[in-house]
């Protein structure tokens, strides 16, 4: 996995498919929630949103400084792996879609392809499941 790092901003999904003339369904969005037993990162398609109720039971996002606790980085940057501690992820199904993806690198101008089933076997205690 080589990290590129752009001029242009990839703070979010659209700006992160713009920089590197994706699609926005490839680009990862690595999101923080928060339910009883802490942190959940589910990793999302660009094009798509999570629908909470679907994730688990009394969950809500995380706020920008959970979001750094739990992961180490801040919004706009935060990677799908390469955390500072474990965290429970799930990974949304309709990745599948697409045989590469493009994840954040740890910053908002940082961004680095991988094969979708390459992310999801280094993710060895994810789920993979609809939550969309
Ligand atoms: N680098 C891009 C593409 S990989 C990126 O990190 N996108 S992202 O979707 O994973 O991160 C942006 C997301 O952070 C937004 O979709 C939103 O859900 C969340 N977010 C934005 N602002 C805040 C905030 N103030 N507090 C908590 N979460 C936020």
């Amino acid at each position: 996995m080589k990290i590129r790092e752009l001029s242009d901003s990839t703070r979010t999904a659209q700006e992160a498919a713009d920089a590197v003339g994706a699609e926005l369904g490839q680009i990862v969005k690595s999101l923080v929630f928060m339910d009883g037993d802490g942190a959940v990162l589910c990793l999302c398609a660009g094009d798509r949103r999570v629908d909470t109720s679907k994730l688990g039971d009394g969950i809500r996002q995380a706020k920008a400084d959970e979001v750094r606790e739990a992961t180490g980085f801040a919004v706009g940057g935060v990677p799908p792996l390469g955390h500072d501690r474990p965290v429970r992820t799930v990974v949304d199904e309709s990745l599948r879609r697409f045989e590469t993806l493009w994840c954040a690198g740890g910053t908002p101008h940082a961004v680095f392809p991988v094969a979708t089933e390459a992310l999801i076997d280094a993710l060895s205690n994810a789920q993979v499941r609809d939550v969309t």
